[in-house]
């Protein structure tokens, strides 16, 4: 993997790059649709090559582990081939979906414990588990097995942790460079900053991360309730910290206004389930504010889903439409707004490109921030 940057924005801290992988070129700052199990949810991958041209998908250790399970992902030659996706895929390493979504776990300095939310089965995942997995799933770029603290999280919990996640991430660092990739091209190991809304947790995590010298890093442990202004706090700190010549990414952010002040403080990288899990409940972004489509409001209003969108969907389907589709929980529904607010997401990153590069982005950053929020 190689990281070259482009362009830094001279008002903020923002930059413009590409991560060059043996899949393709990611043009940052990017937004990485989630694709949990092998699906970017309701939308084809010819979609998200041709209509949104994504660079770049996530998917998820702990989801693909338990279903379809490594012996089916080996047979078929990894994920990129199980799922007919040749673009670059990255891979959370499921030291945040066992705290989300399974049932009775156990942290211990081993690893984690825990039931499978499918079926109740008992399983263990370790730092040195959680590497070979994302070796055999395949992805380009792999995660390190972290503890995300909860919010709110006391000092004394939060300080113990990011002991442990740093123990665990020498654990991975030894595996990783010690196992090969299974299908002929190229992974990398990104570790993770932890340590909730404490400056000096923070500060301390990240000197350690960026004392490991991979090829990039990631901030965890954020968006999980804080307050916005905090979660930019511990950005500012952590991305001071961390290299330059390196790219950032912070993980499972978030709102389009949360994503474009991230950027302007130095955040490269980005995933979320908001465009695509808000779209199933017809929530739109589009660049004059949110939609609820579900609304009344829009029962009769024949325009086009997005006029200023040059998403095909968009154009040809009428908001009264989508509407209806959505009113009558109609499968077309999810995927036109799946795709309309990925669509966004996309646009978004892209025009901060453009914006960085063209050396304007602080004050189109500022103006679209006043509109992103507003309800339309
Ligand atoms: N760790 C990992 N994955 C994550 C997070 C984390 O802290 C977050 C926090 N927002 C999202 N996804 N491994």
């Amino acid at each position: 993997m190689k990281f070259t940057l482009s362009a830094q924005d001279k008002q903020s801290k923002a930059r413009a790059g590409v991560v060059s992988t043996d899949h393709g070129d990611i043009p940052t700052p990017i937004f990485m649709p989630v694709g949990t199990a092998g699906t970017v949810k309701t939308v084809h991958q010819r979609e998200l090559k041709e209509d949104i041209n994504a660079k770049i998908i996530l998917g998820n250790t702990y989801h693909l582990y338990l279903r379809p399970g490594l012996d089916i992902l080996s047979g078929a030659g990894g994920l990129h081939q199980f799922m007919g996706w040749d673009r670059p895929i990255l891979t959370d390493s499921g030291g945040y979906q066992v705290y989300s979504l399974s049932k009775v776990r156990k942290i211990k300095e081993e690893g984690v414990t825990f039931r499978s939310h499918i079926d109740g089965s008992k399983h263990v995942f370790t730092p040195e588990s959680a590497m070979d997995i994302q070796r055999t799933i395949g992805a380009d770029i792999i995660m390190a097995f972290d503890e995300c603290t909860p919010y709110p999280c006391d000092y004394k919990y939060a300080a113990n942790s990011i002991e442990m996640t740093h123990r665990w991430l020498k654990r991975c660092c030894e595996r990783f460079d010690t196992t090969e990739p299974h299908y002929g091209f190229n992974q990398t190991l990104f570790p993770i900053v932890q340590g909730s809304v404490y400056k000096d947790l923070r500060i301390k995590s990240a000197e350690f991360i960026a004392s490991t010298e991979r090829e990039g890093n990631a901030i965890g442990g954020l968006s999980v309730g804080e307050p916005a202004e905090e979660m930019y706090a511990m950005t500012e700190v952590v991305c001071n910290i961390l290299p330059e010549n390196k790219p950032r990414y912070l993980m499972g952010v978030g709102t389009p206004i949360n994503i474009l002040e991230n950027i302007a403080l130095g955040i490269d990288m980005f995933d979320c389930v908001m465009p695509t899990r808000n779209a199933r409940n017809g929530m739109l972004f589009t660049r004059n504010g949110i939609i609820n489509i579900q609304n009344r409001k829009w029962a009769n209003d024949y325009s086009p889903i997005d006029a200023e969108s040059d998403l095909h969907a968009d154009q040809v389907y009428t908001k009264a439409y989508l509407r209806h589709l959505m009113h009558s929980k109609e499968m077309l529904g999810a995927q036109i707004a799946t795709l309309h607010n990925l669509h966004f997401y996309l646009w978004l990153v892209n025009e901060a490109r453009e914006k960085i590069i063209e050396g304007t982005f602080y004050p189109w950053k500022e103006k679209m921030v006043k509109i992103l929020g507003q309800k339309l």
